[in-house]
């Protein structure tokens, strides 16, 4: 049911039915609500929802008239996707968002156990992409990056250092962040880089990158977000017409 501020929305409401699979988990449809665009961050979050294999509804929005719209800034003051929904409580962010997915269903697997070497690497690398990566994809596109004194203040520092971290953490990728068990840390910058290579083409491609992303764009849930992706991509307005100002 909308309420009234809702109704002047003209989103759409797709419910998606991982329960057509063997093992989901159970959980009403109803009270996990995905509000994206298919040209934003709500993509990672999307996949994140996949390889949790439940049952969620996403509500696609158009960039500024809904979401700068009252009812959507009740959800997320800064007016923008994805913001998640869960049993009445939101959580905002794309790495907040898919950490907490991985820990609310723990039977995906999507997390290190609490006693495993692993769990360090899984916070660095998320907390590495939400913070430092994120920001340095951005401030390359948009010419902003830092120099002199501001580099050593800003969470970015120098972005050859930066992709020599990316280096660092594909290295010692066996094949996934935590070695043989892919968790969120994956699906986060493993989004990030396809968004950094592929898309915009703020880092060069390489070998080394190709051979981490390869396995991975080939599962299952990454799949289904895509076929979904691309099914509406047209019918949303990217946030800026220009190919380097994409955010997806
Ligand atoms: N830090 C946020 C960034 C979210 C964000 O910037 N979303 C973009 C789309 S990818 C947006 O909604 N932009 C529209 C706007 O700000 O008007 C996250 O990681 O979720």
């Amino acid at each position: 049911m909308k309420t009234n501020n809702e109704k002047k929305f003209n989103y759409q409401t797709i419910v998606i039915k991982n329960s057509q699979n063997l093992n989901v988990e159970s959980v009403d449809a109803s009270s996990l609500i995905l509000y994206s665009n298919p040209h934003s961050r709500g993509n990672t979050v999307q996949w994140m929802l996949n390889e949790c294999a439940v049952d969620y509804t996403i509500q696609l929005i158009q960039f500024n008239n809904e979401t700068k719209s009252d009812f959507f800034h009740s959800i997320n003051p800064l007016g923008k996707v994805p913001a998640l929904v869960h049993r009445g409580k939101i959580v905002t962010e794309t790495v907040a968002i898919c950490s907490y997915l991985a820990e609310y269903f723990p039977t995906k697997m999507l997390k290190p156990e609490s006693n495993s070497p692993y769990l360090t690497d899984y916070y660095r690398w998320l907390f590495f992409t939400a913070g430092t990566l994120d920001s340095a994809i951005i401030a390359k596109l948009t010419n902003t990056l830092p120099s002199g004194l501001v580099a050593g203040m800003s969470s970015i520092g120098h972005f050859e250092d930066i992709q020599t971290v990316i280096k660092t953490a594909l290295k010692s990728a066996k094949p996934y962040l935590c070695g043989d068990q892919f968790t969120g840390a994956d699906v986060v910058f493993a989004s990030y880089l396809l968004f950094a290579t592929n898309v915009t083409h703020a880092i060069e491609s390489s070998s080394l990158i190709d051979n981490y992303l390869h396995p991975i764009i080939q599962r299952p849930a990454y799949l289904q977000m895509m076929s979904f992706v691309n099914l509406h991509r047209s019918e949303f307005t990217p946030y800026a017409q220009s190919p380097s100002l994409q955010c997806e």
